[in-house]
């Protein structure tokens, strides 16, 4: 566990933020292709778990869309029901260069739509060659492999610059198969070998992916003060396993040596699935006054799911999406005066969904048959968003930075279908089809940050903002009560159906926050930080169960340990905790090098308060302790992670308790010149865990109902790996 804090001096790290630089990316690298696991020794952030590349980010027991998460500047969308397509999961490890993540309070620039806090990830910013250098070219190149899973991959790059112009392409690939929970674990019988493939006893079905490949090409122009910068990419992807959904992304072509692979899966008008694309355009200018930026980018995501071979039969049901944002933003920082910053902007977003399900034969003929179920049909969320921002040294010790912002966010659907075949679907979509379904959110925040800094051993930071976030579609608009479809909407993992509210209200949070930073001048010896928040939210979106009328049983009203349907609805909540994290230089021990201890601990406690029940995926208290060693150009880290049981469950989800585990982990890494090797034995010892954020296990099994799939597993961590990655860079 290394967090280390890096600011350039061209790009100073803003208020209230941490940069994982390239050494702390580096770092990270060799143990995972998921881009959102590289937060994971941030204090206070974590993760939930999904696909092997899709994890969701977690802030101080916020996650998902209740984050703003950006790649590039982009406010990217996810297209699925399932949200499949996290925003970080469109950006490779290896193409990242920085990520600033505001966990506590992020100032309403970096804000807005959001009530926690922001994850901005960064690529690398263009090189240009030096006056009178003549052309520069640079390249990189790496591959990884990781025992555990088989998972394997490679990443490549070259650039050619002028002074003036830099071209720069960089391209991903990587793959795992089903990854193995410890050793001696074998998942009970009752989960085991539903699917068409079989799977061993101790793998977790529906971990696998593969061919996710990112494919970049950025242009870039330098004129004296004034850069514009244009990038396109693409991410395709054959397969990607969900073991705490009920559905994978598929798209692969065939493969008949291979009887894990699905079909070929083309959808409507033989365009391939599980395609995304990106162009976005920047400017960024130095004036007299201070910088401008401006940006604009559009996403258009094709997305299918359908189900891997490890489940009950396989490929059964598929579920297309296609959707389209629109985003850019104008932003002026204006100096007013030495000390004095006026920041001003706008930003917007169009997004635009649909979201269908085409008929089937097959095992459920009657069911699904005849017509294409339409989930969200002309699906729209349109925001547009103004800021100001000042941001005011007061005098050496003191500094303040004050902002408000207003986000008018509009909700539309058009009218909904069911499968033809079945006359009950159609009493829930002319219901829904009757509704007047547009909803306009007119959306406040304010934020108040403050930072004393009496001398340079220490800073003390606090603030307190007040943040919205509107409904995302798939809160607002799934209308269907039928089980099979309702267990088809469902983001956070817990093998529930979920049924949409168009009544619910934007989630308004109050937060405070402050930390302390306690470090000796130089920031090499030694460091201690404490944060400590409380968020207060009102009409926090969380559900209910579901009865008659909209569901026709009262069996989801009482269950316990089963799956149960539920629905949308706002109510209060409050969420609190403490971050602590800290170092020391233990010192050199002669020849043999040079000695430092970290450790970081994060606990939260997340409470509705309407109805006293504990908030879902809330992680338990849990710390690392890590000895880090250098000598020379090798670094050597011991590791410990423990993390406490989980009691606090949500009972209205059923969500299933954990036990407590402590991991060791083992980390190598020597750089030479240009070369860079890492060599990590993650799980040293194969000690089973069941992951807090893992999520039902429903990797395996009919998912198509709710009793397809036992209730009671939760999703199980990875038994030891052994990662290898070597990087080049010439
Ligand atoms: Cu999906």
């Amino acid at each position: 566990m290394t967090v280390i804090v890096t600011g350039t001096p061209e790009q100073a790290v803003p208020l209230g933020a941490i940069r994982l630089g390239t050494e702390a990316i580096a770092t990270q690298r060799p143990r995972t292709s998921d881009t959102t696991r590289l937060l994971e020794d941030v204090p206070g952030a974590s993760v939930y778990s999904a696909g092997g590349i899709s994890g969701l980010p977690v802030l101080h027991g916020l996650a998902d869309d209740r984050l703003r998460v950006q790649v590039d500047g982009m406010d990217l969308m996810s297209a699925c029901p399932n949200h499949m397509n996290s925003v970080l999961s469109y950006i490779d490890p290896s193409r990242v260069e920085s990520i600033d993540v505001f966990a506590g309070i992020a100032p309403v620039s970096a804000g807005g739509d959001s009530i926690g806090g922001a994850i901005q990830v960064k690529s690398a910013p263009p090189e240009f060659a030096g006056e009178g250098e003549g052309l520069l070219f640079k390249g990189q190149a790496g591959a990884f492999y990781r025992s555990n899973g088989n998972a394997r991959g490679y990443s490549f790059g070259a650039s050619v610059a002028g002074e003036r112009a830099a071209l720069s392409y960089t391209e991903s690939n990587s793959q795992s198969d089903n990854y193995d929970a410890a050793g001696n674990f074998k998942l009970p019988g009752l989960w085991q070998n539903f699917g068409a493939r079989p799977v061993a006893p101790d793998e977790v079905g529906a971990s696998e992916y593969r061919g996710a490949r990112n494919r970049a090409l950025d242009l870039a122009f330098r004129q004296s003060d004034h850069l514009i910068e244009l990038g396109l990419s693409e991410q395709k992807l054959d397969y990607e396993g969900f073991p705490n959904q009920r559905m994978d992304m598929v798209s692969s072509a065939p493969d008949p040596n291979d009887p894990t692979v699905p079909g070929n899966y083309l959808i409507d008008k033989g365009e391939p699935a599980n395609v995304n694309r990106l162009i976005n355009l920047r400017y960024t200018g130095q004036y007299d006054w201070g910088q401008l930026e401006a940006q604009i980018f559009r996403q258009r995501l094709r997305h299918h799911m359908d189900m891997l071979q490890d489940r009950f039969n396989g490929l059964m049901m598929p579920m297309d999406t296609l959707a389209t944002t629109l985003g850019g933003q104008l932003k002026g920082s204006i100096d007013l005066s030495e000390t004095d910053t006026l920041r001003v902007g706008g930003d917007f977003q169009k997004y635009r969904l649909d979201d269908w399900w085409p008929p089937i034969g097959g095992p459920f003929p009657g069911a699904m048959c005849c017509d294409d179920f339409w989930n969200i049909r002309d699906g729209e969320r349109d925001r547009v968003g103004v800021f100001a921002e000042w941001e005011t040294r007061w005098n050496a010790d003191w500094m303040t930075l004050a902002g408000v912002r207003s986000d008018t966010v509009t909700s539309d659907a058009g009218p909904v279908q069911g499968y033809s075949s079945l006359a009950s679907y159609q009493n829930d979509a002319n219901a829904f089809n009757a509704l007047d379904r547009k909803r306009v959110d007119h959306n406040w925040d304010w934020t108040l940050l403050t930072r004393f800094t009496p001398d340079a051993t220490q800073t003390y930071e606090a603030g307190v903002a007040r943040k919205t976030r509107s409904p995302n579609l798939h809160e607002r608009y799934p209308w269907s009560s039928f089980a099979m479809a309702a267990l088809m909407n469902n983001f956070v993992g817990d093998g529930n159906g979920y049924i949409g509210n168009p009544d619910l209200k934007p989630e308004v949070a109050h937060t405070l926050s402050a930390s302390a930073d306690w470090h000796d001048a130089g920031k090499t010896e030694w460091g201690f930080k404490a944060t400590g928040y409380a968020t207060w939210v009102e009409d926090f979106i969380d559900a209910k169960r579901c009865g008659p009328p909209v569901c026709n049983t009262t069996a989801y009203l009482t269950a316990t340990n089963a799956y149960v349907l539920l629905q949308y609805v706002n109510q209060s909540a409050f969420l609190y905790g403490v971050d602590l994290s800290g170092s020391r230089h233990l010192g050199k021990t002669g020849d043999l090098g040079d000695w430092t201890a970290t450790a970081l601990l994060n606990y939260v406690r997340g409470e509705n308060r309407s109805t006293g029940d504990n908030l879902y995926h809330m992680m338990p208290l849990n710390a690392k302790l890590a000895l880090v060693h250098r000598l020379g150009r090798w670094t050597n880290t011991a590791e410990v992670q423990g993390v406490a049981a989980k009691y606090a469950v949500s009972r209205v989800r059923n969500e299933v308790a954990t036990p407590g585990y402590a991991l060791f982990n083992l980390r190598s890494s020597y750089e030479w010149k240009q070369v860079r090797l890492d060599v990590d034995v993650e799980n040293v010892f194969d000690t089973f865990y069941l992951l807090p954020l893992g999520g039902a296990y429903l990797g395996q099994g009919n998912s198509m109902t709710t009793g397809g799939v036992p209730w009671g597993m939760v999703v199980p961590g990875r038994g030891r790996s052994v990662n290898v990655a070597l990087n080049v860079r010439f």
